[in-house]
């Protein structure tokens, strides 16, 4: 970070700004157009090289979107009306090319500073302005500073013993070198089965010499249904954009389906097999959010989920043991409890001789011992010869971007300390202590359970409007109350305890971090429902203090 491409525009020096943007994803790209459109002087900084956010760093092999594209994509008119996809679920590359062209029809570079990492920010009550510092000693102010980090933004790497020691090629899945790594008949390694994990197998599988799964938590992974699209589909779908983007509003996952008004048990076991089938062929997250209402709180309906997945992957895998250990009999949690990643063909890679399954759960006993020279050590004794190792291990979730960019508050404390366990927002936009500041696509928004887009511009619009009233207002500054932080994280609590969310160790409860809190990190009560509770509050400033 920190190369300078100018001193001039963005790039300058003392910046005195209306609003400050940090990150260039959906979230970053949406709101410098908005505050733009609104007549504010912005500016955007980003650590990477130009737009598209988490679409940049994750070049691992088969990266992919897992959202159906136009639903996957900003509602802007100028962006989707000249613009086509060759496929409903792009990949990263197909992402990059259309973050460029967002950049070019909204002419939005010439107000960003790439490679600019942020590195300190603290607020001065006094003047209301924000001092923006970044890793090279420039400084900015602002009026309003807006996180837009994503849920992704800071890798985690487990402790593993000696894996320094590890002398073949091994890269985190989304610090991937941009020219690849080859494969062809090495002997390679996969750790984890997210869905980095499993999208890096799918690749590996046909090319590699070997190929070892290592995987603590199988994942249910359901088909994606990817096909082409073609320019003639899309323009004849496109007069219907607008109302497809305000229907995915009033959904629960901000997709272009919701789930069934009906109950598991409404129906009889045959109705119940046909409506599965159904969601199966439809592919993607229709299998998990459109499937019956209450399969995700109560148990019994959610077994019946299960079984049916069971069935149909178990089928796809020749070798018993490989097949037990992929898709177990008895479920390893509830159906959809943990994101279940959208597949191809993960389940046929394991027919191949080259690829296993290597067991590494707690209940094996079986867990990664050490990394060696040339490979992997696990409890039962056996070393794993390995080439290339791919860590699939995910992320510092949800709250690593904002605990990496040296906010302190007002109090004079850091958020990285305040934060250390569990985050604690307002509305999953504000937070206590730091006052004109906000954040989306983050902490107690409906983040890990909504498709991005969605999100962000509701969260985005959200924050305009917010920005648009102190403004009018002529305030200072706003400032939620820690009164109120408590009352949402109780809220947030609250959607969750009562469905079965909580039974489980997942990304949506924290994630693998050592020593942070096993609690719900986003807004479980659906799109729809977050849109109408965050909009409630703005007329009076409900649990702000207002200066
Ligand atoms: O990471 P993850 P990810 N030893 O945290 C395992 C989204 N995303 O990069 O399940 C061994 O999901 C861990 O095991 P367990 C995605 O939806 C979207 O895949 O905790 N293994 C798990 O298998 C998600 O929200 C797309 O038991 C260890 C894996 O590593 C987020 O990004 C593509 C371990 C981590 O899975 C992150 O996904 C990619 C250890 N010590 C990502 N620690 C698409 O749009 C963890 N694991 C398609």
């Amino acid at each position: 970070y920190g190369r300078r491409r100018s001193t001039t525009g963005p790039y300058a020096d003392n910046l005195d700004v209306d609003v400050l943007i940090v990150g260039a994803g959906f979230g970053g790209t949406f709101l410098l157009y908005e505050m733009r459109k609104a007549g504010y002087k912005t500016v955007l900084y980003e650590a990477g090289t130009s737009f598209g956010g988490t679409w940049r760093w994750n070049r691992y092999p088969g990266a992919r979107v897992d959202s159906e594209v136009p639903v996957y994509e900003l509602s802007i008119p100028e962006v989707w009306k000249e613009w086509t996809w060759s496929t409903n679920y792009p990949n990263y590359q197909e992402l990059q090319q259309y973050f460029d062209h967002v950049d070019k029809v909204l002419d939005l570079s010439r107000d960003c500073a790439f490679e600019t990492c942020v590195t300190g920010a603290e607020f001065d009550e006094q003047s209301g302005k924000w001092n923006v510092r970044t890793v090279d000693g420039r400084t900015a102010k602002a009026q309003f500073l807006i996180v837009a980090a994503g849920f992704a933004a800071k890798r985690y790497i487990p402790d593993f013993n000696t894996l320094e020691k590890f002398k073949g090629t091994m890269f985190h899945s989304s610090f991937w070198p941009t020219d690849g790594v080859d494969v062809r008949g090495k002997r390679c390694a996969v750790i984890g089965t997210g869905a980095s994990g499993v999208q890096i197998a799918q690749e590996w599988g046909p090319i590699a010499g070997e190929l070892k799964v290592f995987q603590r938590t199988p994942n249910l992974a359901i088909p994606m249904g990817k096909r082409d699209l073609s320019v003639e589909e899309q323009s004849r779908l496109k007069p219907f954009y607008p109302e497809l983007y305000a229907y995915r509003e009033t959904t629960f996952g901000g997709l272009c389906f919701d789930f069934s008004k009906k109950n598991t048990f409404d129906d009889s076991p045959s109705q119940r097999q046909e409506f599965y089938q159904q969601l199966w062929d439809h592919g993607g997250f229709a299998f998990w959010l459109g499937n019956y209402k209450d399969y995700l709180y109560d148990a019994k309906a959610n077994r019946e989920v299960y079984n049916f997945w069971a069935k149909k992957q178990r089928s796809r895998i020749h070798d018993p043991r490989k097949r037990d250990l992929l898709c177990p009999l008895e479920p390893p949690h509830p159906f959809g409890v943990k994101r279940p990643c959208l597949e191809q063909n993960f389940y046929e890679q394991f027919n191949r001789p080259n690829v296993d399954v290597v067991d590494i759960s707690e209940a094996s006993g079986n867990a990664i011992v050490e990394f060696t020279e040339t490979g992997i050590k696990t409890a039962d004794g056996s070393h794993h010869e390995l080439d290339v190792i791919a860590i699939a291990t995910g992320f510092d979730i949800t709250t690593g971007g904002m605990t990496s960019m040296g906010l302190k508050s007002v109090k004079g404390t850091y958020l990285q300390d305040e934060w250390k366990k569990a985050a604690h927002t307002y509305l999953g936009t504000t937070v206590s202590g730091y006052p004109n500041m906000f954040h989306l696509y983050g902490p107690h928004g409906p983040t890990l359970l909504s498709n991005g887009p969605t999100s962000v511009e509701i969260q985005g619009r959200w924050i305009r409007d917010a920005i648009n009233k102190i403004n009018s207002q002529k305030l200072k500054f706003i400032d939620p109350t820690e009164e109120a932080s408590m009352m949402w994280k109780n809220r947030i609590n609250e959607l969750s305890d009562i469905s079965l969310f909580p039974t489980t160790k997942s990304t949506y409860m924290g994630g693998s971090l050592p020593g942070k809190a096993f609690e719900q990190v986003n807004y479980a009560g659906g799109m729809s429902k977050y849109k109408e509770e965050i909009n409630a509050v703005l007329p009076d400033w409900k649990g702000f203090r207002t200066v």
